[in-house]
């Protein structure tokens, strides 16, 4: 398991994060990530150059390479949140495809047992079966769902003659048991293959398969809530994988098998954002990353992208698993006062103010949900999705995973059927006991009372200088008991 090193360029870490090595436990015994890289195109179908996927991956960044990445829309630093390393690549030599993904099945195994989170750069979609089968046998055959971003359903039987290869990676993980076929949930399959035969099959495993007609006509937010319900049902875990060639090759030209008529590389990432910090993820990888088809970089800074958000969101989560003073659908910047510039138009203000009103609220029934408002009053800021964001980001109170409720969409105890008037007493009751505003703990913003009484201060003095509430917004530094914030988030039990 020792490092590859330097086969397909330098041995650089990911943006620089600290390195360790696989053959050396305590290298990375506190890691709360370790990333792998897998460079192997042994399994591809048609054009090879994923083994340079990973190096692609690790570097394509315009900013210093100095293991730090403050998200503007997540407010982490994932980097420095996290306690993240790189273990370099596995060894896997293209023409020798058991061996080299059993090496990486070992490679992720490892880092799974040691409590961490792996993060694997492909490589071509091959590795998807080292990669969810390693943590399969860390949290249990069957207990970790697949959430696949595809433009292919890579559910093949034999391909060139082979039991593996880059199409047929789902196909042995619901054969081998390490994935229910029930909790498979692919995002994004379209164009020509596979056949009727392959489509009997994945019907008969009962797999859920969005196909890009389907998001295109009920809107990828609706079927992402859909896909989040299976995910957690009875799963003690996620494992998210992404091809980039999801995204339509206009936005991502350097891959292997391109399909036309993707995904936006936006809506990838804030995909990518929702699963990491609503389900509990147990692992990742990026895969069929080509750069000899690549054009300016695009899909290497893609890829990178990708794997960012994938690890602020999960930084975001494992900070603040409760907090309700978090808004992952609305982000802005400190100084930008949403409710002032509303207010000064005259009118009620947009999305942005409701949102605010959302971090704001305090206590009193009214739940501005960013979701609810994001889908455009299609479900309106009522009804069980209004219960599904309450509980989604933060302000139920357990965290959105629970695998003794089969439905985190609805607030536990709620049924299916109960109506709106039943329901939303349950919620109001809920919201005051878990998510009062108490502004000085939470650390970060002020609450309404607060800004009123600020700002009259500032009325009287003659509102000279700066507004209060860009001084009241200001992130308060949080304490440090260990080394991260998470250590802290730890030490105190909140976690
Ligand atoms: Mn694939």
């Amino acid at each position: 398991m020792s490092r590859y090193g330097a086969m397909y360029g330098p041995d650089i870490t990911f943006l620089g994060v600290d390195r360790c090595t696989l053959d050396d436990p305590a290298s990375y015994a506190d890691a709360d990530v370790v990333i792998v890289g897998a460079p192997f195109d042994g399994g591809t179908s048609h054009r090879p150059g994923t083994r340079f996927g990973p190096s692609a991956i690790r570097q394509a960044c315009y900013l210093a390479h100095d293991g730090s990445r403050p998200s503007l829309a997540l407010r982490v630093d994932a980097l420095r949140d996290l306690r993240v390393y790189d273990a370099g690549d596995v060894e896997m030599f293209s023409g020798d495809i058991e061996r080299s993904l059993s090496a990486l099945e070992t490679a992720v195994y490892a880092v799974s047992s040691s409590g961490a989170i792996p993060v694997v750069l492909g490589g071509d979609h091959s590795i998807a079966l080292p990669d969810a089968t390693g943590v399969a046998r860390q949290h249990g055959h069957g207990r970790v769902s697949l959430v696949h971003f595809d433009a292919h359903a890579d559910t093949g039987e034999i391909e060139f003659g082979s039991l593996h290869g880059h199409g047929q990676p789902m196909r042995r993980l619901i054969e081998s048991g390490a994935v229910r076929g029930d909790r498979f949930l692919q995002i994004g399959l379209r164009g020509y293959w596979p056949g009727p035969e392959t489509l009997s099959w994945m019907a008969e495993q009962r797999m859920r398969s969005y196909e890009m007609t389907e998001l295109v006509s009920r809107g990828l937010e609706e079927c992402l809530i859909e896909a989040f319900t299976i995910a957690v049902d009875e799963c003690e875990g996620v494992f998210l994988s992404v091809d980039v060639d999801v995204v339509d090759p206009g936005m991502a030209p350097g891959t292997g098998t391109p399909e036309p008529g993707g995904l936006t590389s936006r809506q990838l990432l804030d995909a990518v954002r929702r699963v990491c910090y609503e389900l509990p993820v147990v692992g990742v990888d990026v895969v069929e990353v080509a750069p000899p088809y690549d054009h300016a970089d695009i899909t290497a800074y893609l890829g990178n992208r990708v794997v960012l958000e994938a690890l602020s969101a999960i930084a975001r989560r494992a900070l603040a698993p409760r907090s309700c003073t978090f808004c992952p659908g609305f982000s802005y910047l400190p100084g930008n006062s949403a409710t002032g510039s509303a207010r000064s138009r005259g009118g009620r203000g947009g999305l942005a103010e409701r949102a605010r009103l959302w971090d704001l609220s305090t206590g009193d029934g009214v739940i501005h949900s960013p979701l609810s408002w994001g889908l455009g009053g299609r479900c309106g800021p009522s009804g069980w999705r209004r219960g599904y964001s309450d509980v989604a980001y933060g302000c139920a109170d357990a965290s959105p995973y629970r695998a003794a409720d089969s439905h985190p969409t609805r607030p536990r105890g709620v049924a299916a059927g109960a109506s709106r008037r039943l329901r939303r007493p349950a919620l109001r009751r809920r919201r005051r006991a878990t998510c009062s505003p108490a502004p000085a703990a939470r650390g970060g913003h002020a609450d309404q009372a607060e800004r009123g009484a600020a700002t009259r201060l500032w009325r009287a003095a003659g509102g000279r200088g700066p507004h209060p509430t860009a001084r009241l917004d200001t992130q308060a530094p949080a304490p440090r008991v260990g080394r991260t914030p998470l250590d802290s988030a730890r030490a105190s039990g909140s976690r």
